[in-house]
């Protein structure tokens, strides 16, 4: 907690670091209340940064300072100044040894950043700013060091790991003994990382492409030990993948993963020592959903693609975030697009952008994905950074190619190892290694707002030309009132009006990328025998909005013959949009509701479809949630929303419910899981057409979903069934699913939160009071940020009906939660208000409601430097 108004830090105040540390030697004396570090730093004045010795500054919060001595002589308290958040030191020499000893409490650190204990494991997170909490420190993270760490702990932790390579271990009179670990690469200290406990392991091996043996480890408690198989195998997957796709091999002997119960986020990509939230790593089938094999797949992949993306290379500073992020994302993302289907991926990751990110981009914490300042770096591991940075990485890949691509990263990777680098570094390479000029495509990086683009088009039948006509525009952001043109790269196709693709030139080329870099541009396509539709944006080449207007029919021809799969599925969404726009429009004038008949006559045509990929067919026959449509709104008029979402969904199962129940009835077979890709395509096709089944509430869908309730072998299915009877039918039925699951359950911590996830999220069960007595659970705990996000996080941001009650009380209880929960865990707090931050879009009632709310958490008190950024600036947005 902070005395004063956090300050704001900006990027044009960047300055070189006055001293480098060349080594850093620490020793932990671990104890749950008192423990002890011990450092010794080699630190000389950095020569880049200037003449004479400047005073040293360390960073430190909530440390208790021992000593401090310089050359083994112990410095006296008036030969140093110690405040709130470090030390200066008056400095004499250019090159000296710092020794520091202090104290820290991991036991009552609830924040989860630095070192803590979770379940009686000694666990640490530093990035962005936390191993200042763990000891004085120049915690930046262009000051990169050699680390060696000695960890002392009594013998009942028989597990103590750090970063690097174990290079000794002993025994310490009075049943305590240490273990020793030096890491041979430069870091900075935001990838430290120790861990202490009774602890279990499996262990693996993997051989370079040089044919070098790296030992491979994933500790977990000793109850979780049988559910580390898939994240042995995806790790595996994605060393080979980053050989071959990006030419990386891994540099260290030994790669440990650690699965840690209290975590703030996912996963963190420490050097040689992953630390996951647990949920983030553990899965059998079943306990895991195919959702969780597919998201520990990935986040596996992107912490260890860190180690070069983030880690050899790592950021100059945090503004440069998205560097690391924004490019690793988009490694990931290709991860996961090779080893499960490339189409369903792309249509799960834009989807999330366009409903979060767009979001994010169009409030009040809207920011470039290279921000300008901030007063809480923590505040800025936001979807702009990382999703919004993962397309800006893929615009770049889409310009220059595969081919291309390769080559920059191969230069960048090359030109800076072992370096701390900016956004500008990883664009210049780009540049160079193909010669090309991506001086306004730089933009990206600093001009915030999803960009419009406003498409017409013309026919001219005698001179067979076809005329595509582009605006685009970009809204004003905080701070950012005009915006210059972005360069955006638009791949398009023209299709005839049977369906196949017209080649766009003489060479026969039947897929084309636009460069699209002024305000207003026309591109002109010659030898076009008949009037085209255009399938614009295909795989969603930007992240933008297109606005172009489309006849229902030609949505529905580009749903069923679009060769892109992703705008087939977009093309299906549209009419779903317009659809459901007509409805709450229809709502909002007391008009009767009805539903287009060419949008039930499409989704059928859907089911129908079996050559389709499955998992295609289930993502095209979702509409859009509740949340995506309250993104596309003017005005946010949530009772609208709801209802026609409802009556959409409603009259769609009513129609299909043959064809659903073919699907079903299809697919419904016994086979044995497997986390493959085709399996899920299956199970996910099955579970939707199953939850459609369900809407209706008849006694013969309720009686699948018990069936299926009652038999499944696997998470998957079983969670399925669980949803369908929470969410639809009577009570009794729902409780007693609620009832036995929890009693096969309970000792399962992944399976616990899904259990509540499941009922906060529920519309017809999730109300409330019943989240009011979630809370009351005694699997409920306000210092467990899994806890926390399976319930009120899930109440807020996925249960639309009844966080958006009429009479605001969803609004009120999520102000009072987050009040308490920033005494606790400012991140987590500062992340949960999002929904209430978003008021000026909503209609004049809940308006006024929502902003109340806001303004209670600001007025409850002394707000941390976290929750303060996001309220103060959400207020202002007035
Ligand atoms: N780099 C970490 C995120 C750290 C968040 C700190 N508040 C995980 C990741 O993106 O890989
Ligand atoms: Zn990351």
């Amino acid at each position: 907690m902070r005395d004063a108004q956090p300050r704001t830090v900006y990027l044009k105040d960047y300055r070189k670091p006055d001293y480098l540390v060349d080594s850093t030697r620490l020793r932990f004396e671990l104890e749950p209340n008192s423990t002890v570090v011990t450092s010794s730093l080699e630190i000389r004045r950095n020569p880049a940064a200037g003449e004479g010795l400047p005073p040293l500054r360390l960073d430190g919060v909530n440390l208790e300072l021992v000593s401090v001595g310089i050359d083994g002589v112990a410095l006296g308290v008036d030969e140093y100044t110690c405040h709130d958040e470090g030390l200066i030191i008056p400095v004499h020499r250019g090159a000296f040894t710092l020794e520091i000893c202090n104290r820290i409490d991991p036991e009552g650190n609830t924040s989860l950043e630095g070192l803590y204990l979770s379940n009686g494991m000694y666990c640490t997170q530093c990035e962005a700013e936390g191993f200042r909490k763990i000891t004085y420190y120049p915690d930046r993270p262009d000051v990169m060091s050699k680390f060696t760490t000695t960890i002392v702990a009594p013998r009942d932790y028989p597990v103590l790991l750090s970063n690097g390579n174990e290079i000794a271990r002993g025994e310490i009179e009075g049943d305590r003994h240490f273990v020793t670990w030096e890491d041979p690469f430069a870091k900075p200290a935001y990838l430290f990382a120790l861990v202490a406990g009774r602890l279990e392991k499996v262990e693996d091996q993997f051989t370079t492409m040089s044919g070098r043996k790296v030992t491979l480890q994933i500790f977990t408690e000793p109850k979780n030990i049988g559910k580390c198989e898939h994240a042995m195998h995806s790790l595996k997957a994605a060393m080979r993948w980053d050989e071959e796709v990006y030419g990386r091999e891994y540099d260290l002997d030994i790669f440990m993963i650690v699965a840690v119960d209290h975590f703030n986020m996912g996963a963190m990509e420490n050097k040689g020592l992953n630390i996951f939230n647990s949920a983030c790593v553990l899965a059998s089938p079943e306990t895991a959903t195919d959702a969780a094999f597919q998201r520990i797949e990935s986040i596996v992949a992107h912490e260890y693609f860190h180690n070069w993306s983030g880690n050899r290379v790592t950021c100059r500073d945090w503004f440069q975030l998205s560097l690391k992020e924004g490019f690793t994302v988009f490694r990931d993302a290709e991860f996961s697009a090779d080893m499960n289907s490339r189409a369903v991926k792309r249509i799960e990751d834009v989807s999330m952008l366009r409903t979060t990110q767009f979001a994010e981009d169009a409030g009040p914490m809207s920011h470039p994905v290279r921000p300008d300042s901030y007063m809480e770096i923590s505040n800025f591991y936001t979807l702009t950074v990382y999703e919004k940075g993962a397309e800006v990485v893929r615009m770049i890949h889409t310009l220059l190619g595969e081919e291309g691509f390769r080559r920059g990263s191969d230069l960048y990777f090359e030109r800076h190892d072992g370096c701390a680098v900016t956004c500008e570094d990883f664009v210049a390479a780009m540049e160079d290694a193909n010669g090309v000029d991506l001086k306004q495509f730089r933009r990206w990086y600093s001009q915030a707002g999803t960009p419009l683009l406003e498409i017409s088009d013309d026919y001219d039948s005698a001179g067979e030309r076809y005329t595509l006509s582009v605006r685009q525009s970009c809204p004003a952001t905080p701070g950012q009132p005009e915006k210059k043109p972005f360069h955006i790269p638009l791949k398009l196709g023209l299709l005839a009006g049977d369906g196949s693709e017209l080649a766009l030139d003489t060479d026969g080329t039947r897929e084309t990328v636009l460069e699209i870099t002024e305000a207003e541009q026309a591109f002109v396509f010659e030898g076009i025998p008949e009037r085209p539709l255009p399938s614009l944006l295909r795989g969603f080449s930007a992240p933008v909005r297109v606005r172009y207007d489309y006849t229902p029919a030609q949505l529905r021809l580009l749903m069923r013959a679009d060769s892109d799969a992703f705008n087939r599925w977009d093309a299906g969404q549209r009419l779903a949009f317009r659809a459901l726009a007509q409805l709450q429009q229809d709502f909002r004038a007391g008009v009767e509701l009805q539903l287009q008949p060419e949008l039930m006559e499409a989704y059928r045509s859907i089911l129908q479809q079996e050559d389709l990929d499955p998992a295609l067919v289930a993502e095209m026959l979702t509409l859009p949630s509740a949340q995506t449509l309250a993104e596309e709104a003017e005005v946010i008029d949530a009772e609208a929303i709801i209802a026609a979402r409802n009556f959409a969904e409603q009259n769609l199962a009513e129609a299909l419910f043959e064809d659903l129940l073919e699907t079903f009835r299809r697919l419904d077979h016994d086979k044995p899981y497997r986390p493959l890709a085709d399996d899920i395509a299956e199970r996910r096709l099955k579970n939707t057409a199953l939850a459609y089944l369900c809407v209706t509430e008849k006694e013969e869908a309720l009686q699948l979903a018990d069936t299926q309730f009652a038999s499944a072998t696997n998470m998957t299915d079983s969670a399925a069934a669980l949803a369908a009877l929470v969410n639809r039918g009577d009570d009794q039925r729902a409780q007693a699913a609620l009832q036995s699951f929890y009693e096969r359950w309970k000792e399962d911590d992944q399976v616990v939160e899904l259990w509540l996830a499941v009922q906060s999220s529920s519309p017809k069960r999730g109300s409330l009071e019943a989240v009011r007595a979630l809370m009351a659970h005694p699997a409920f705990e306000l210092t467990n940020p899994n806890r926390v996000r399976s319930v009120i996080g899930a109440f807020s941001n996925r249960n639309f009906l009844q966080f958006h009650q009429p009479d605001g009380s969803g609004f009120r209880f999520l102000a009072e939660q987050v009040i308490a929960l920033d005494k606790l865990n400012p991140q987590i707090a500062a992340r949960l208000v999002t929904p209430i931050t978003r008021w000026k879009k909503y209609c004049q009632g809940q308006q006024e409601m929502m902003h109340a709310a806001l303004q209670s958490v600001m007025d409850s008190g002394q707000l941390s430097a976290d929750l303060y950024e996001v309220v103060s600036k959400s207020l202002k947005a007035d």
